[in-house]
């Protein structure tokens, strides 16, 4: 046991599994020993975790077959939390060798597993969403489920998402005992994982039983496959159930490294088959034979790691992925939080954006966007220093909240004087206009000679429509930045559109179209918003690029506003430094009007109010706000900002006392229900209002006037 327990740390490289195993351990002795002896444990453990109790609201793994059976997992203080907000909105996998991508970090369940965010600006985060088809959220755990954070993003960007069930060990041997024990318990089991994906709004499983088991448990095994695999279909028909290339028809467990005749029987009961990462170069071929028609739905894995994998993984991923490409099958990536978790140089960022691009040169990207209206990118990470609301800063506090990314743009090179004249970075240290981040564009640029960066590759095809077109710039001296949209006819004619100010105007020989703006600067944090309407109908819009341009303007304000520090250094004539921030961008339907219901169309909640006296006169409250629709429509906002004031205790006959402070900013919901964890409350606040700002899918928010609220009269 403890051998094969040495092994598993060893072979999946974390110490998780041995945690666990001594946690239970001390769980056993905890509760064996007299309860005098419990006040001096010899290792320190974690409290006990109480699902049923109110707490900051966490994603957690379900770890026995008993609480997949009583289904108590959705009696949990945190299930109501744990659902994915973001419907996948392009549903069914292209006719193509697939990209998935298996992520498996640390025993999971780490920064991401704050539901409403964390406080790690650094923390793990995939944003090449352009490059992957499927993404499986793995742990050692009996059924991990993905925290919604990965849900919600992965969603956005028209990406599936698996959880796993797992079985690995001795322990994993007596589960599938029960599990397999008759036809009517694989069936039972089998519709309790299709709750919970369908439940908790993710797409499928991954089914990976790392057991060796009994030729006649077999059968059994197959209908928990099949039937797991028709109960998701009948309620989510593009869902995907996929086998993990280990047991096989004779109950022995071997990794086949192919699809043959051994582990097939599985494959052809379910959506796919993963097969293991140490296949050699003419496995492909042989696994694409042997599924014929269905060659896409065979995913060859790669370790990122490198262990004994095709071609190393690690910074020779390419090498497996060329290979696979040729062979016309799927590939499974397995592990690409190798990158962070070996500390990769020079900085996560730049190794990650390095790293995919290595994947995107020998893969291609397969996912474009946009492809619907509206389209909107705060070029959110999901993740940083501060978060802004519109152009004002609302808190300075480190963060990370992987459902708020926004669209993830893929920044190429396309057009300048020189490529590297300009650095283009997707940011989250510059200021932001809408959440944290945005994308930088700094360097030197001649006048009258404009530099053009490709953010988006879309699809998305214009019927009988006006688009709007806004984006937020910040800039600095002359800089200026416009936004050109690129649309192809059905004849492959392409037509470029400039979206830009007047100041622009030398470049519009270029283009077919130029477009002027209105323009509306935010004088209090120096963001100028333009907004332009194109009308383009029976075109497709393929490409999104921003545009760099300086027009002459006195050198000495630049110096003074550059270079005030550095004498020596002044820029040649003509050539002078470039500074533009792109804060958001967003095309939608110029027809299509917004409606956010008023406040009074609400009801708000309060649930388990819990007090705590720190000190005199100063305590904190914890509570769960709840809110929604009278009318019962459910219609789902994709983001809610929390807000609370403070208001003073009422003195006689006021209804309600004064406001101190100024508004404070909580935090951000993707369901209808936020967690407030211990807010202090000083002893002349007699109540809290909290406000929940809708905001709607094109990135605009509600009058924080018109907002619905909820007061609680601070007890005692
Ligand atoms: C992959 O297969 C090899 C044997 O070919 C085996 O040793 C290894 O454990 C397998 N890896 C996994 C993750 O199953
Ligand atoms: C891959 O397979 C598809 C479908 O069978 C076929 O249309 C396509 O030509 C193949 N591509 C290559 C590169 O072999
Ligand atoms: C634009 O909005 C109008 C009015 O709601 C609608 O009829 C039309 O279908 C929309 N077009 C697109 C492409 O969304
Ligand atoms: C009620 O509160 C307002 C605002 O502080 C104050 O101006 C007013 O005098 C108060 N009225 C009474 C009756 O206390
Ligand atoms: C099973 C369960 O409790 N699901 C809940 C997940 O969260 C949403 C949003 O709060 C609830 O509506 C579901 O009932
Ligand atoms: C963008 C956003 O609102 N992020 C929130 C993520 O979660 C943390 C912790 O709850 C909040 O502090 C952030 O404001």
């Amino acid at each position: 046991m403890l051998i094969s327990l040495l092994r598993a740390c060893i072979n999946r490289q974390t110490l998780v599994t041995l945690y666990n195993f001594l946690s239970r351990i001390l769980n056993k002795m905890k509760s064996n020993v007299p309860p005098q002896d419990q006040e001096s444990p010899t290792i320190d453990h974690p409290p006990q975790f109480d699902p049923s109790q109110p707490s900051i609201p966490i994603s957690y793994p379900i770890k026995t077959l008993e609480e997949l059976e009583t289904r108590s997992y959705f009696e949990s203080f945190h299930c109501p939390f744990n659902k994915s907000s973001v419907p996948l909105k392009s549903k069914s996998l292209p006719n193509r060798p697939r990209l998935l991508v298996c992520h498996d970090m640390q025993g999971g369940y780490v920064d991401d597993k704050w539901v409403q965010g964390g406080t790690n600006p650094d923390a793990y985060a995939i944003r090449h969403w352009y490059l992957i088809d499927v993404f499986v959220y793995f742990s050692h755990s009996l059924v991990t489920l993905p925290p919604p954070c990965w849900t919600n993003t992965a969603h956005r960007h028209g990406v599936k998402v698996l959880g796993t069930f797992i079985t690995e060990w001795d322990e994993g041997r007596l589960i599938c005992n029960k599990l397999l024990a008759t036809k009517e318990s694989a069936q039972m089991y089998a519709e309790r994982l299709a709750e919970l994906a369908i439940d908790l709004g993710f797409d499928g499983w991954l089914i990976n039983m790392e057991v060796n088991l009994l030729e006649e448990q077999i059968p059994n095994l197959e209908e928990f496959v099949s039937h797991l695999t028709h109960t998701m279909h009948s309620s989510m028909p593009e869902s995907l159930v996929i086998w993990y290339d280990s047991v096989i028809t004779t109950g022995h467990l071997r990794w086949q490294d192919q699809l043959n005749d051994k582990n097939k029987p599985f494959f052809d009961i379910c959506d796919g088959i993963f097969v293991n990462y140490t296949w050699k170069s003419n496995y492909p071929d042989l696994s694409a034979a042997m599924a014929g028609d269905r060659k896409f739905e065979v995913y060859l894995g790669k370790g990122v790691f490198g262990r004994k994998t095709f071609g190393g993984g690690q910074w020779n991923t390419n090498v497996a992925l060329d290979v696979l490409k040729k062979a016309n099958v799927s590939a499974a990536i397995f592990a690409p939080g190798w990158l962070y978790e070996t500390k990769q140089p020079p900085d996560f960022q730049t190794a990650q954006n390095r790293w995919w691009e290595l994947v995107a040169k020998s893969w291609g990207r397969v996912n474009n966007y946009p492809k619907l209206l509206p389209f909107y990118s705060n070029f959110d990470q999901g993740q940083g220093y501060h978060i802004s609301v519109e152009g004002n800063q609302l808190t300075d506090a480190p963060w990370n909240n992987m459902s708020c990314q926004g669209f993830q743009p893929r920044l190429d090179f396309i057009d300048g004087p020189t490529p590297d004249a300009i650095q283009f970075i997707v940011d989250f240290k510059e200021e932001s206009y809408n959440g944290g981040g945005s994308i930088t564009f700094k360097g030197t640029l001649e006048e009258n000679v404009p530099f053009t960066i490709r953010l988006f590759q879309g699809e998305l095809l214009l019927d009988n429509v006006h688009l709007v077109l806004t984006y937020s710039v910040k800039s600095k001296g002359d800089s200026l930045l416009g936004i050109s949209l690129q649309f192809s006819s059905v004849l492959s004619e392409k037509i470029m559109v400039l979206v830009a100010p007047s100041e622009m105007n030398g470049l519009s020989h270029k283009f077919s179209k130029m477009i002027m703006p209105s323009q509306v600067s935010k004088m209090a944090s120096k963001w100028i918003i333009n907004e332009g309407i194109v009308a383009m109908d029976g075109f497709m819009l393929t490409e999104i690029h921003a545009v760099c341009y300086r027009t002459k303007s006195s050198p000495d304000e630049l110096r003074s506003e550059f270079r005030a520090d550095d004498q020596d250094s002044a820029p040649a004539p003509n050539l002078a430094e470039y500074f533009a921030v792109l804060g958001h961008i967003t095309i939608k339907n110029f027809s299509e009007n917004l409606f956010f219901p008023p406040s009074t169309a609400w009801l708000t909640e309060s649930q388990y109010i819990k007090y705590s006296s720190i000190s005199q006169g100063f305590k904190t409250v914890s509570l769960k706000i709840i809110w929604k629709l009278k009318d019962g429509n459910d219609f789902l906002f994709p983001k809610y900002n929390i807000y609370v004031e403070k208001l003073t205790k009422q003195v006689d006959g006021n209804a309600t006392g004064t406001l101190v402070d100024t508004r404070v900013y909580l935090g951000v919901a993707h369901v209808q229900a936020f967690y407030m964890s211990e807010l202090s409350i000083p002893s002349h606040i007699g109540s809290l209002r909290f406000i929940i700002q809708a905001c709607a899918a094109d990135g605009t928010c509600q009058e924080l006037d018109d907002s619905p609220y909820m007061l609680l009269d601070v007890e005692g």
